[in-house]
């Protein structure tokens, strides 16, 4: 398994992300601690001057395994299922850019927050509509070589699609078979009644994990098992990567190390 971490193309609220000031700084701190990748977390792909991020990347050895998109949605409010068309719209047309944006970096991209929030009166539309979505985005994804990953999201920060089990359903009424998974320690450890079986049950479809501690800190710093999540990844054949998305405590350079330190010692 490849070691990688979040970070930010550009300033953002969302907080499990790290070293969002200095980007060249960031991608060369991430370099020597010896991650392989870093996951970019994108806003808007038209902002990214894509050129001198692959040189900026490439200088440094360091490859993308996943393209974040829940920043449309934090900074934004764009949504998959928003009740208005148009700001539906949008959000559909910013996915279709973040997977035109993919190819150039050979990266995975990650429906989360983008899909939105469910309202009590629209849910049922609002479910029909991402499934179209996620339809349509799924078809684009094959037509340009890359992944698409929808990744269950704790309770707390939406009430679509908080589980494995939910997740998997939606995969089915999508129909799409590239459509995958990206397993979260973090949201798992909130919602999963066991991490381990929830891994051995997205394993047909698990493309991208992403580790953090039960309170969103490095590993190490909270109270999941990851001996036991490397063993149950291991266990499935999973041979993906391992990308950090943790809060930058106590400190963006403390919490990197950290994870690589601890992560390593268990691979
Ligand atoms: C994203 O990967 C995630 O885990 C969410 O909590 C926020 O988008
Ligand atoms: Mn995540």
């Amino acid at each position: 398994m490849k070691l990688g971490i979040v970070i930010s193309t550009q300033p953002a609220r969302f907080s499990a992300v790290l070293f969002q000031a200095d980007l060249e700084r960031m991608v060369a701190r991430v370099a020597e601690l010896g991650y392989d990748g870093v996951e970019l977390a994108v806003r808007n792909p038209a902002l990214l001057d894509v050129e001198a991020l692959k040189r900026l990347l490439d200088n440094r050895g360091l490859e993308v395994p996943a393209i974040g998109t829940g920043q449309a949605w934090g900074e934004e409010g764009l949504s998959l299922s928003d009740p208005d068309e148009v700001m539906r719209e949008r959000a559909l047309k910013r996915l279709e850019d973040h997977l035109n944006l993919a190819p150039a970096f050979g990266a995975q991209v990650i429906v989360g927050l983008i899909r939105g929030r469910l309202r009590e009166d629209t849910a049922q539309e609002q479910r029909g509509w991402t499934v179209r979505a996620l339809r349509h985005c799924a078809k684009l994804a094959a037509r340009r070589g890359v992944g698409l990953l929808l990744e269950p999201i704790n309770r707390y920060e939406t009430n679509f699609i908080n589980t494995v089990e939910e997740a998997l359903a939606f995969c089915e009424a999508v129909g799409e078979p590239n459509l995958g998974l990206l397993f979260d320690t973090f949201h798992a450890n909130i919602e999963e009644p066991s991490i381990e079986e929830s891994i051995r049950a997205c394993a047909p479809r698990l493309g991208h994990v992403h580790v953090a501690d039960s309170n969103r800190w490095a590993p190490g710093r909270g109270h999941v098992n990851f001996g036991s999540v490397v063993a149950t990844l291991r266990a499935i054949g999973y041979d993906g990567w391992l990308s950090a998305e943790i809060l930058p405590n106590p400190s963006p350079d403390a919490a990197a190390a950290q994870t690589i330190q601890y992560l390593r010692a268990l691979l």
